[in-house]
C-alpha cells in the first residue's frame, strides 16, 4: 500500500528515468539497439526496482499511466538519437500484459511514431508470454495492428512462460528473446546448451531471430555465435546506463 502511494506521486513528481542497455549484432560486433528500462529514484526509499514496483502497479491499474510515460520518453530519446546520426538503432520497450488490456496503446504508439518520424520497424515491443493468455482477444487486436504498422514484436525472457507453438505462429513475433536463466549457466549445464540450441534452431526455421539476454562471459557469447544467435545483451558488454552515457558508448564503438 505504501508502495502504491508512493507510485501515484512518482509520475507527477519525475522520480521516474529510463536505462538503456546496449544490444549487440553478433555477427557483426555492431551495437545494432537499446533496451529501454525503467528507473524508480524514490526520495526516502532509493531506488526501487521495477521488478519490485511493476507487479504493484500492475495490480493497482498505475502500469498504464507508466508505461505511457515510458513510450513516450522511449521514443522522443530514439528521434533525438537518430537526429543526431544513430540511424542504425532499434528501440526495444517492455509492455505489461495489462498495458494490452487497453485498446488506446495501439493508439498511441501510432502517433508517437508519427509525431518523432520513426520509420516502425526502429520499435520492439518485449511482451512476454503471458500477454495473449491474460486476455487473447484484446491482445491479439493490438498485436495484430502493431505488427500491420510495421512494429516488432519480440517474447521476453523466452522459455519461462505460458506460451504455444501455435500462438508464436499466429502472432507473427519477429523475435525470441532466450531468457538469461537459460544463458547463466550455459558454460557448465548441458540442458541449457540444448535448450539455446533447439530456441535459435527453432526460430532460424520459422523465421523469426533470436536474441540472449543475461550474457556475462566470453565463453557464453562464443557459444551463441557457434550456435547461431542473433544478437546479445548483458554485463559482458554493457550495463542499461543514462541516454547519455548510451550515446558515447555507441560513438565509442563505432
Ligand atoms: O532492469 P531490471 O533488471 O531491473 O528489470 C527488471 C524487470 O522489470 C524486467 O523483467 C524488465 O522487463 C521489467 N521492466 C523494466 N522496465 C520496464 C518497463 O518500462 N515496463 C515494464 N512493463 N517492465 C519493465
Ligand atoms: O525481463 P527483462 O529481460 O526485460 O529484464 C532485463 C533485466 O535483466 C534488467 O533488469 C537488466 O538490468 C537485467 N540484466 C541485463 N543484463 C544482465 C546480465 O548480464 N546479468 C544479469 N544478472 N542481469 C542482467
Ligand atoms: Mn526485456
Ligand atoms: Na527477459
Amino acid at each position: 500500500l505504501q508502495l502504491t502511494n508512493a507510485l501515484r506521486r512518482a509520475l507527477e513528481r519525475e522520480q521516474f528515468t529510463l536505462h538503456y542497455q546496449p544490444q549487440f549484432d553478433l555477427a557483426t560486433g555492431v551495437v545494432c539497439g537499446a533496451e529501454a528500462l525503467l528507473r524508480w529514484q524514490h526520495p526516502e526509499l532509493g531506488a526501487i526496482s521495477p521488478a519490485e514496483f511493476i507487479p504493484v502497479a500492475e495490480d493497482s491499474g498505475q502500469i498504464v499511466a507508466i508505461g505511457d510515460w515510458v513510450l513516450r520518453n522511449a521514443l522522443a530519446q530514439l528521434a533525438r538519437w537518430r537526429a543526431q546520426g544513430l540511424t542504425q538503432l532499434t528501440l526495444a520497450v517492455n509492455l505489461s500484459a495489462v498495458q494490452f488490456r487497453h485498446p488506446p496503446l495501439a493508439e498511441l504508439i501510432e502517433r508517437l511514431l508519427a509525431e518523432h518520424q520513426l520509420p516502425a520497424d526502429r520499435l520492439e515491443l518485449e511482451l512476454t508470454e503471458n500477454v495473449a493468455v491474460a486476455d487473447a482477444r484484446a491482445a491479439a487486436q493490438i498485436m495484430d495492428r502493431m505488427h500491420g504498422q510495421g512494429v516488432r514484436l519480440a517474447v521476453d525472457d523466452f522459455g519461462t512462460g505460458y506460451s504455444s507453438l501455435s500462438q508464436l505462429k499466429r502472432f507473427q513475433i519477429f523475435r525470441l528473446k532466450i531468457d538469461q536463466s537459460f544463458v547463466r549457466d550455459l558454460d557448465h549445464d548441458g540442458n541449457d546448451r540444448a535448450i539455446v540450441s533447439a530456441i535459435v534452431r527453432m526460430a532460424q526455421a520459422l523465421g523469426m531471430r533470436t536474441t540472449a539476454e543475461g550474457v556475462e562471459t566470453a565463453e557464453q557469447l562464443a557459444y551463441l555465435r557457434e550456435q547461431g544467435c542473433d544478437e546479445a545483451q548483458g554485463y559482458h558488454f554493457a550495463r542499461p546506463m543514462p541516454a547519455q552515457d548510451f550515446e558515447r558508448f555507441v560513438r565509442q564503438r563505432a
